[in-house]
């Protein structure tokens, strides 16, 4: 498919044609379709920007995403952990669909197969630009990767034009930047070697060296030892390569800014997949100290200075307003998430969740329920809130329909075309939700039941509320915001009903209407 030519009767024609129904169409169809950039924050919870509620902590950057366009309150991730919301995100499919989606590993293959319809993909055959800079943790190649050589397939094989990308994450190995299919800065003298079942002889680890620690675990993460912070999985090599965990908010921001200048003149898709707040939460000198929360806080900080990054771009090129901008977070937050990093001394009254029960990991809302703003300038109205029923899995069909492309049967599964609510134009999102956590939830309307499940309640580690219960859990979302009423045993007939209908979703292969 041709690049979108604004000039071209056929591409305007069509555009004009997804838009009409809509007021402010025609000014924003006379520029041709927006740019897009999605700002992915990792682990940052509901309650961490002051948009929504933060006091202690300012975020002002991303608080004017949410003054300029639409704050939703009941907006998810599609998973309560990184891997599967990624996944999900990008295909349009639950993930729990899907075995082999949980939390990789750092030298997983790519678990999103080359041809299947991705998000980037489609927005590629709608002429734009596509790219990812940031935190991947998708897999890459096809097993047994040799971070040496050509690394493939990976994002550009699945529909990116350009990939600057943390393999896994901060906490993982390898800490070695990519660009697209390369390993940057490699030292030909200096191989890297990966493994996650055997450390290589001669190099220290956290759990034999602790001396070394700059910062020390909390709980697993005592393997290989960069930058005086140990991680998850041996390796070795690749000194030239290691990034500094302090540089890595300014890196991966220069290349997202580096990203949106190269393709200011044509219609673009930045998927911006920020490392704050993950662990090691290690900011630049310029945020440590400054939040009075410990590293958490600062991170916090950090990941607000890249978004006003990206918003100064946006404003300096002249793009911000035909860029439909969205922010969120991959799932919800966790305070000791494997690091003795003062999250837990300093949090004081600061509730991460905000008004959620739970965190990462949890069935309660605190796991998905996250922070997510939509702006678009040119098309949509500043300062609304919006309690329509979202997800980040409908990103797909609804900016296909935003694009003008069809999509065919065996595209995103799972994504509903839900793009009136998410340009604030209307009250309806979707009409039933599965929540991914240790078990599966339904949310209908006002309802939300919990399937029964046999994990733990708390994980001792993260001491977070897993929501986790051998009986099925029903909850009033609208009485009971906080999820501490379980009326499953008041409302026996909602539970068989609702445990019904999650059956009919699990077993039928989509739920796109
Ligand atoms: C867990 C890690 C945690 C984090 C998480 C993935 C341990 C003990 N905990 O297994 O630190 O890395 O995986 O986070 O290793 S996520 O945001 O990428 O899903
Ligand atoms: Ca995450």
């Amino acid at each position: 498919m041709p690049a979108w030519n604004p000039t071209c009767p056929v591409d305007r024609r069509r555009f004009l044609a997804a838009l009409a129904s809509a007021p402010g169409a025609l000014r924003a169809a006379e520029q041709g379709p927006p740019n897009i950039v999605l700002i992915y924050a990792d682990d940052l919870g509901y309650g961490d920007v002051s948009a929504n509620g933060a006091r202690r902590i300012r975020t002002p950057n991303i608080d004017r995403i949410a003054r300029e366009g639409v704050r939703f309150t009941h907006a998810h991730s599609p998973s309560a952990t990184c891997t599967p919301s990624r996944y999900a995100l990008l295909t349009g499919e639950y993930a729990w669909r899907r075995p082999g989606t949980a939390v990789l590993p750092g030298d997983a293959r790519l678990i999103i197969e080359p041809g299947r319809p991705t998000l980037p993909a489609m927005l590629k055959d709608r002429g734009y630009r596509t790219g990812v800079v940031g935190k991947w943790h998708l897999g890459l190649g096809a097993g047994e990767v040799d971070w040496n050589g050509d690394i493939r397939p990976g994002p550009l094989e699945i529909g990116f034009d350009y990939a600057f990308l943390i393999p896994a994450t901060g906490d993982r190995v390898p800490c070695v930047y990519m660009e697209n299919h390369r390993v940057v800065n490699p030292d030909p003298a200096d191989p890297i070697r990966v493994s996650y079942s055997t450390p290589f002889p001669g190099e220290p680890l956290g759990r034999t060296h602790p001396q070394l620690l700059r910062m020390h675990p909390s709980h697993g993460h005592d393997m290989a030892i960069v930058n005086g912070i140990s991680r998850i999985g041996y390796m070795t090599g690749g000194r030239k390569a290691l990034w500094k965990d302090e540089d890595m908010a300014g890196v991966i921001t220069a290349k997202a800014v580096q990203f949106l200048e190269r393709h200011r003149r044509e219609p673009f898709f930045l998927y911006f997949s920020t490392h704050d707040i993950h662990v090691p939460r290690v900011p630049h000198p310029r945020f440590a100290g400054r939040s009075g929360m410990g590293p958490r806080g600062d991170a916090i900080l950090e990941l607000d200075w890249s978004v006003g990054e990206i918003l100064g771009a946006l404003d300096r090129l002249g793009l911000a307003r035909n860029t439909l901008l969205i922010f969120s977070s991959d799932n919800g937050p966790v305070v000791d998430d494997g690091y003795r990093d003062q999250a837990v001394e300093k949090l004081g009254d600061h509730r991460p969740a905000g008004p959620w029960r739970g965190g990462k990991y949890s069935n309660f809302e605190g796991g998905t329920r996250v922070p997510f703003f939509v702006r678009w300038p040119d098309r949509v109205k500043s300062g609304a809130e919006s309690g329509a029923l979202a997800s980040q899995i409908d990103l797909f069909a609804s900016l296909a329909s935003l694009a003008g492309a069809r999509l065919g049967a065996a595209a995103a599964p799972d994504s509903f075309d839900i793009l009136p609510a998410l340009l604030g134009e209307s009250k309806q999102g979707r009409q039933h939700l599965v929540e991914h956590a240790g078990s599966l939830s339904l949310i209908v309307g006002r309802w939300k039941y919990v399937a029964p499940g046999k994990g733990a309640r708390i994980n001792q580690n993260t001491n977070t509320e897993l929501g986790n219960d051998p009986a099925p859990q029903l909850y009033d979302l609208d009485r009971d915001p906080g999820e501490r009423s379980n009326v499953a045993p008041q409302h026996p007939d909602r539970v068989r009903e609702m445990a019904a209908q999650l059956a009919k979703i699990r077993q039928a292969a989509r739920t796109r209407p």
